[in-house]
């Protein structure tokens, strides 16, 4: 009997359209306490045939699911994008993790002159603790002269609705930080711990913006997001969690001093492997790996999800 049924094609497109949902509200759950696509890795079609949507992601004008950042010489500066770095002129810039990138721009979209901004966002929530991260990239075509007028610029903002004085912002970068024509030197981490007071919803909002005019484009890349509940100190290979991979990384530093002089137990260089962090291991800032950071290491033993 139920063969018959599901053989009538119309019920059983009604059935897994059925289970589809079910199986989605069961899932849906945990993925609001965290950031849906947030490598980008997935893009849907967009009415724009210029350009892919990111998955899952609120846009507004050119906000794109590319596996490339590449600047576009407009016509419309003097210097085109000259300062940036010669791999990214070359190449374009590509995604830290995995194959895609978020790429904004202030003039991607329609004519030169059509807009003067880029956004993008997603509504998350966070609890007190939560730690939040991910990878940024700002590049401009643009210049300023001695009014510094056509200063554009992005941000990284946690949107905290109804009151715009509440809202947080994480990273605001512009022409005259980086340089007339120029860009980052590449890809940089940002991180926000949430606390008792700003934990709960907001919308995490990236946003670049042609300044005076809407000319000469600007741009903002976005890699690698991630919002968990990190430990406070050991989670060293930033995967949310304490654990052996953080230890195999203290005994390869154990009794180092990072900042020591020559000829002591110190190796600057090796600290040095470990981007954006001074001295791997070293919790409690005593700028030596030992016995102390072990106990602090101990404490937080296979916590953080
Ligand atoms: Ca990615
Ligand atoms: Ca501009
Ligand atoms: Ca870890
Ligand atoms: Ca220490």
């Amino acid at each position: 009997m139920i063969f018959v049924w599901f053989k009538s094609s119309t019920k059983g497109a009604v059935l897994l359209y059925g289970l589809l949902i079910a199986v989605h509200a069961f899932t849906a759950f945990p993925v609001y306490a965290d950031i849906v696509n947030p490598s980008f890795e997935l893009f849907e079609y967009h009415a724009d045939p210029n350009f892919s949507k990111p998955f899952c992601w609120e846009i507004e004008n050119y906000a794109a699911d590319v596996n490339n950042l590449m600047p576009l010489n407009d016509g419309q500066g003097e210097g085109g994008y000259q300062g940036w770095p010669d791999d990214i002129k070359d190449n374009g810039l590509f995604a830290i993790d995995g194959e895609r990138l978020l790429m904004l721009s202030t003039g991607h979209i329609g004519e030169p002159g059509d807009t003067d901004h880029g956004k993008a966002w997603q509504h998350i929530t966070a609890q007190e603790g939560d730690r939040l991260s991910g990878y940024y990239f700002f590049g401009t075509c643009d210049y300023i002269d001695d009014l510094d007028d056509y200063n554009d610029y992005a941000t990284i903002t946690l949107v905290r609705n109804p009151d715009p004085n509440d809202n947080i912002e994480l990273i605001y970068i512009n022409v005259s930080d980086v340089g007339n024509y120029s860009s980052m030197g590449g890809w940089e981490r940002f991180e926000y711990i949430f606390s008792a007071e700003t934990a709960g919803e907001c919308d995490l909002t990236f946003h670049v913006q042609d300044a005076v005019d809407d000319y000469v484009n600007s741009y903002l890349g976005i890699d690698d997001l991630e919002l968990c509940a990190a430990p406070e100190h050991g989670d060293i290979n930033l995967d949310c969690q304490a654990d052996y991979l953080d230890f195999a990384i203290i005994a390869q530093f154990w009794q180092i001093n990072c900042y020591g002089p020559p000829g002591d137990m110190s190796d600057p260089n090796r600290c040095d492997d470990w981007a954006g962090v001074d001295s791997p291991g070293d919790f409690d800032d005593n700028e030596i790996i030992d016995v102390n950071d072990l106990k602090i290491f101990a404490s937080e033993w296979l916590t953080g999800e």
